[in-house]
């Protein structure tokens, strides 16, 4: 089963995620984040995580 891990590329702390991912081998279903765009402050991005932040990981809703 595929981590589903939400990110934006200028994201330090999504980026040490993506890279410790690699180093265990854990694969990552990359799912891009407009922050620009305040997509991370849409309802269904704020139901799975209140703190409106990436990283934020799907593991099969956990
Ligand atoms: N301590 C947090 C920091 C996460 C964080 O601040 N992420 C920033 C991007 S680097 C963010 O999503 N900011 C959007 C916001 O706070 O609304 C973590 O490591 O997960």
């Amino acid at each position: 089963m595929t981590v589903d891990l939400y990110y934006h590329p200028a994201s330090g702390p999504a980026r040490a995620v993506i890279m410790t991912a690699k180093c265990l081998g854990i694969d990552l279903n990359l799912k891009y984040v407009d922050l620009f765009a305040g997509e991370h402050m849409k309802p269904e991005f704020l139901k799975m995580n209140p703190q409106h932040t990436v990283p934020t990981i799907d593991d099969n809703g956990c």
